[in-house]
């Protein structure tokens, strides 16, 4: 069966076989990038590094231009236009491999140095990044020397029908090279969809290993800021014991790739950032206790992180906020909303944030991974929003998420205080007995807890050493239990002279009131 583009040359593959073998070879080469990308981090995908380089290279009005023009489309723009280009080199490197192999391997080969390059100045891979393109340089050179020489050889064997093809079977010669076609058409088919599966879970550990070497560790917390040895929770909560508030039925799985963040509406210069322009702005470290409004009482939806991220006031005053914005209107890629007042997030002394990092990593996925919002002193439905996209400068007509279900449209965080220790129903020895708990007055700061048992006198408990004003403080104090079942109360005092109130109210519409009491027992 003899090519009909053939002639007598023998060892020439012959245009239309060196076509194939060069973009099969190119196929599987960025197959098996991708597939080592997976188990070595997705940025390393010979593909997408040369994509990213791409992108870091582009002048940013031209940036700002893609970002306009396709929206969240434009990564795909440039993957799908880069795919053009390959495609085109790669058929050329077959054109030019009609007589021998060496022009084809040497532009295939150079598509891995590129690859490579790419890898080596990408700033988020170190040295593992550079496997994916060696790989996929080795793979891509040596299937096209494979097929090529199958190619050139069924060749050798159509023209000279000789004694050759007496020795092997000549159907098997003519085959040889369409099945190593398809072999190699698998493995690039395969390698790739077994990297694209990788790189999803994988893909989204290493995003946040990515985030979280641009997190700085904790600042050290003073000794003396809790009193964990008495039973009060630690100053700061571990990520994995933060208290958790939200409407997601799935956590989002956003990757800082793809993240945008919109600032627009009352504002003199609208703004679109990447997550790499957040990074290049000024960051702060800030330690913030974050409330729930649905707080109960003696709750425990109450906890401290230290945040990393850029100032919101920052952001704020490089678009400029025309005059009439009352609120900002944030949303989430989950569709959740909510509405922060214009003067809280300018001020910059309040020292609202846009966080990324959380206790010296990237914030976790459940908390709101890459982006979200932290505003000290107001309770998180209105002003710590996840998954954070866009923010809208707008007036308080426009309608959140909880204030549509009754929610207030302001929420200062109202001072509390809780016992943690004893524990509800406790039983302990008569006599005496420490009694500890936690207390926040957000942006105020707290000047005073006292507890008391049962009708008793109120005792001024000692307080932990202060970390600032946003933050929680542990209290502790010696009372006396004669035997028997008793209630502990206690009741925080905040720097404006403000007492917790004693009429309890429910969480709806804008926070809890009323103050914490335990039932315990002395033995
Ligand atoms: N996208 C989104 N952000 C959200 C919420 C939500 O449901 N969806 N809940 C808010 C509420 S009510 C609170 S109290 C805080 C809780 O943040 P945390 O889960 O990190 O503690 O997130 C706020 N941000
Ligand atoms: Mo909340």
């Amino acid at each position: 069966m003899q090519d009909m583009t053939a002639h007598n040359s023998s060892g020439r593959p012959g245009a239309g076989r060196a076509v194939a073998a060069s973009v099969l070879a190119v196929a599987a080469a960025l197959g098996v990038g991708h597939l080592l990308a997976g188990l070595v981090g997705p940025n390393s995908s010979p593909y997408l590094a040369v994509g990213n380089t791409a992108i870091d290279l582009t002048p940013e009005p031209v940036k700002q231009f893609a970002i306009r023009q396709f929206g969240e489309s434009d990564k795909l723009v440039l993957l799908g236009g880069m795919g053009v280009v390959v495609l085109v080199l790669a058929v050329l490197a077959g054109l030019l491999s009609r007589r021998a192999v060496l022009p084809g391997a040497a532009i295939i080969g150079a598509f891995g140095l590129l690859g490579l390059a790419a890898a080596l100045v990408r700033p988020d891979l170190g040295p593992p990044g550079a496997l994916p393109a060696i790989a996929a340089a080795v793979v891509g050179t040596g299937s096209f020397a494979l097929l090529h020489r199958s190619a050139a050889r069924d060749r050798e064997v159509a023209v000279d029908g000789g004694e050759r093809a007496e020795e092997r079977a000549p159907t098997v010669f003519h085959r040889r090279f369409v099945l190593r076609a398809a072999a190699v058409a698998a493995v690039a088919g395969g390698s790739a969809l077994g990297g694209y599966e990788l790189s999803r879970p994988a893909g989204a550990r290493s995003a946040r290993e990515w985030v979280s070497r641009r997190v700085p560790p904790n600042p050290p917390i003073p000794a003396g800021a809790d009193f964990a040895a008495s039973g009060t929770p630690r100053f700061i909560t571990p990520n994995a014991e933060f208290y958790r508030v939200d409407t997601a039925l799935s956590v989002p799985a956003v990757s800082p790739q793809d993240w945008r963040l919109r600032i627009h509406g009352m504002v003199d210069r609208e703004l679109t950032l990447t997550f790499e322009d957040l990074l290049r702005r000024r960051a702060v470290q800030r330690t913030i206790t974050m409330t729930c409004v649905s707080n109960q009482v003696g709750g425990d939806y109450v906890s401290t992180a230290t945040f990393t991220g850029v100032p919101i006031s920052d952001l704020l005053e490089e678009v400029g906020v025309r005059p009439g914005a009352e609120q900002v209107f944030s949303t989430s890629t989950d569709g959740y909303t909510a509405g922060t007042p214009v003067e809280v997030l300018r001020d910059a002394n309040r020292g609202a944030l846009l966080a990324y990092g959380m206790n010296g990593e990237a914030l976790p996925p459940e908390h709101g991974f890459p982006v979200r919002m932290v505003t000290p002193g107001l309770y998180g439905y209105l002003s710590a929003t996840k998954w954070l996209t866009d923010l809208e400068l707008t007036t308080f007509d426009r309608k959140t998420y909880w204030e549509l279900r009754g929610w207030a449209e302001r929420a200062p965080i109202k001072t509390q205080s809780r016992i943690d220790r004893p524990s509800a129903f406790q039983r302990f020895p008569a006599g005496t007995f420490t009694v500890a708990g936690i207390a926040w007055a957000q942006n105020t700061g707290i000047a005073r807890v006292e507890a008391r048992v049962d009708d008793g006198p109120w005792r001024r408990a000692e307080l932990s050493t202060e970390v600032n004003d946003q933050t929680w403080r542990m209290w502790r104090v010696d009372l006396e239990f004669p035997p028997g079942a008793h209630d502990v109360q206690c009741r925080a005092t905040d720097r404006s002279g403000q007492t917790q109130v004693v009429e309890r109210v429910p969480p709806i519409p804008d926070g809890a009131t009323g103050q914490h009491s335990i039932s315990c027992t002395a033995t």
